[in-house]
C-alpha cells in the first residue's frame, strides 16, 4: 500500500470535485442553457465562391431599416478583406457572413464580441450591433501567412 499524505489526499479530492463541478457546467451549458459549438451558416466551394453567388459580389445590403447583412471575403496572397471598408449608421444590426478563398482566416471586430474562425469552404455568421458611433476595425484574428497583420479592414458607424 502507498503511503499517501493527507495533504495530497486533500489536493487529489479537491481536483475530483472541480472535474464533477466543470462537468456540470458543462452539462448545464449545453443543456439547459442552449450553448452550442458554432455550425458553419452553409458551405460553399472555395474555387468558385469568388465568381459566383453573393460572395462575388460582397459587401453592405440593407434588408430593413437599421437591419444589413454583409457579405466579405478573406484571401491570402494579397491578404485582405473583400470589401476592408464598411459604413453604418449608429444603431445598425449586421449579419456578417464571411468565407475565405484560400487558407484559414479569423474574423474579428475590435470593440465587438464578433469574433469568428472563417475557413476556406464553410460560411462563417456573426451578428452585431454598431451602438456607438465612431471607427471599428475587423482584422484577421488567425494566422494565416506572411501578409496575416495586413490583414483588416474599417466599420465606419457615423
Ligand atoms: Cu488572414
Amino acid at each position: 500500500m502507498i503511503h499517501v499524505h493527507t495533504y495530497e489526499k486533500w489536493w487529489i479530492g479537491l481536483s475530483l470535485a472541480m472535474l464533477v463541478v466543470f462537468a456540470i457546467a458543462v452539462g448545464v451549458a449545453g443543456f439547459v442553457l442552449g450553448f452550442q459549438v458554432p455550425e458553419p451558416a452553409g458551405r460553399v466551394d472555395p474555387n468558385t465562391v469568388a465568381k459566383t453567388g453573393p460572395f462575388a459580389n460582397p459587401g453592405l445590403r440593407q434588408l430593413a431599416p437599421g437591419k444589413y447583412e454583409a457579405y466579405i471575403r478573406a484571401q491570402a496572397s494579397p491578404w485582405k478583406f473583400v470589401p476592408d471598408k464598411l459604413e453604418l449608421p449608429a444603431g445598425a444590426t449586421v449579419t456578417f457572413y464571411v468565407t475565405s478563398v484560400d487558407v484559414q482566416h479569423g474574423f474579428r471586430i475590435d470593440g465587438t464580441n464578433a469574433n469568428v474562425m472563417v475557413l476556406p469552404g464553410q460560411i462563417a455568421k456573426t451578428t452585431t450591433t454598431f451602438t456607438k458611433t465612431g471607427t471599428y476595425y475587423y482584422i484577421c484574428s488567425e494566422y494565416c501567412g506572411v501578409g496575416h497583420q495586413n490583414m483588416f479592414g474599417t466599420i465606419v458607424v457615423k
